[in-house]
């Protein structure tokens, strides 16, 4: 099971000075392991809460009934008896070969979306980045702009990534930046191999970075590129509308050698909201706008008194960011509503009724055979 040695391949492990592991009784020997994964003060503290005599270890990967969790001395399938996401450090019980996750430490940061049911979903946890990847041959604004909301929404801060940067014609990176406020903006190719130092040296010592982004924007082959190795499978794009096919069908995290850790995704096609203040930390420049409108709930779509209004007006606010600022907020309230108890009702309701139909259609499909 080639999962099963996730990270006990990446040979050289950063240098781990500093931690103290062994006042929780883990050898020593152990330590390097364990902070290559990541573990630092905050999940030391995390951990500080966990009782019984169970072995921590970080999620790698989750796959239906079963997920692969990379321990101290090595990667294991383990069954596991509350809900774990990628990048969840856990504690397990091992009874010989057989490895069980019975706890999962509080969380510091969740890479949340929701699903087509409105339903919230854990991409990734304990992150401390998110890399928002952008092919530059096929470049969507918006779509950057709303991974940057779900990216601020997790609790960590977006850094966008123009993959493909050999592709990139004139000036667009600049256009990017120019549109794109108070986010970094890095070209990189694994053809070129711009950027890439970059995004390396921004994971030293040893941060937790999800890669973000459509099938097809070259999350694996720059996740390769990092750990120095083909180890992520990458697609060709079909040739006809560019869009990716999804090689990777799982999240997975991944140690990169140098120092750091990164979780690859598959493409997302709908990428929802979640709800959080990231929509104002995206559009900051709106938010600050805002201050000055006359009603404190200005929604700057005709308001008397608005100051968004007025600055776009004037042209001092790029009508792009508008738009995109006014479809997400829409989006946000709609998904707002589903939260409330009686949505939620609603949708099981709806949920049910499918499900019997869908039920009732196989087995008269299966009658006829
Ligand atoms: N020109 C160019 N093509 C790239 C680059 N990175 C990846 N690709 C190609 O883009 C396609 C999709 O890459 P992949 O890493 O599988 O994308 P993912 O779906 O985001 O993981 C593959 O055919 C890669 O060879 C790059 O930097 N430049
Ligand atoms: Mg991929
Ligand atoms: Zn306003």
């Amino acid at each position: 099971m080639a999962a099963d040695t996730e990270w006990s391949q990446t040979g050289d492990h950063p240098d781990t000075e500093g931690t103290s592991l062994s006042e929780h009784g883990i050898r020593s020997d152990d330590v390097p392991p364990l902070a290559a994964l990541g573990w630092d003060p905050i999940v030391e503290t995390a951990w500080a809460g966990v009782t019984g005599d169970l072995v921590p270890g970080r999620i790698a990967r989750v796959e239906r009934g079963a997920c692969t969790v990379a321990l101290a001395d090595g990667d294991r399938t383990a069954r596991s008896t509350v809900p774990v996401a990628v990048g969840d450090w856990v504690g397990v019980r091992r009874h010989g070969p057989d490895v069980t996750v019975e706890v999962v430490t509080r969380r510091r940061s969740t890479l949340v979306r929701r699903d087509p049911e409105g339903l919230l979903q854990v991409l990734a946890s304990n992150i401390d980045v998110v890399f928002v990847t952008a092919p530059a041959d096929r470049l969507s604004a918006a779509r950057i702009e709303r991974e940057i909301v779900v990216a601020w929404d997790s609790g960590t801060r977006p850094v966008v990534l123009v993959t493909k940067s050999d592709l990139a014609e004139e000036g667009l990176v600049e256009d990017l930046r120019a549109r794109l406020i108070g986010v970094d903006v890095i070209p990189t190719s694994t053809v070129s191999g711009e950027g890439t130092d970059l995004v390396a040296a921004s994971l030293r010592p040893c941060r937790t970075a999800v890669l973000l982004g459509p099938s097809g924007a070259g999350k694996s082959s720059l996740a390769n590129a990092l750990l120095g190795a083909e180890r992520l499978a990458t697609g060709d794009v079909r040739s006809g509308d560019r869009r990716g096919r999804h090689t990777t069908t799982a999240r997975q995290l991944l140690v990169v050698p140098g120092g750091g850790v990164l979780i690859d995704t598959p493409g997302i096609r709908s990428l929802s909201l979640a709800g959080g203040d990231g929509l104002a930390r995206a559009f900051a420049e709106i938010e600050a706008l805002a201050a000055e409108c006359r009603f404190a709930d200005c929604r700057h779509e005709g308001e008397p008194g608005c100051a968004v209004m007025a600055a776009a007006e004037a042209g001092r606010l790029d009508p792009h960011r508008m738009a995109s600022f006014h479809k997400l907020q829409r989006e946000l309230d709609f998904e707002t509503r589903r939260d409330d108890p009686a949505g939620r009702r609603e949708i099981q309701r709806q949920r049910k009724i499918r499900s019997k139909a869908a039920r009732r259609y196989f087995q008269e499909r299966g009658d006829r055979r």
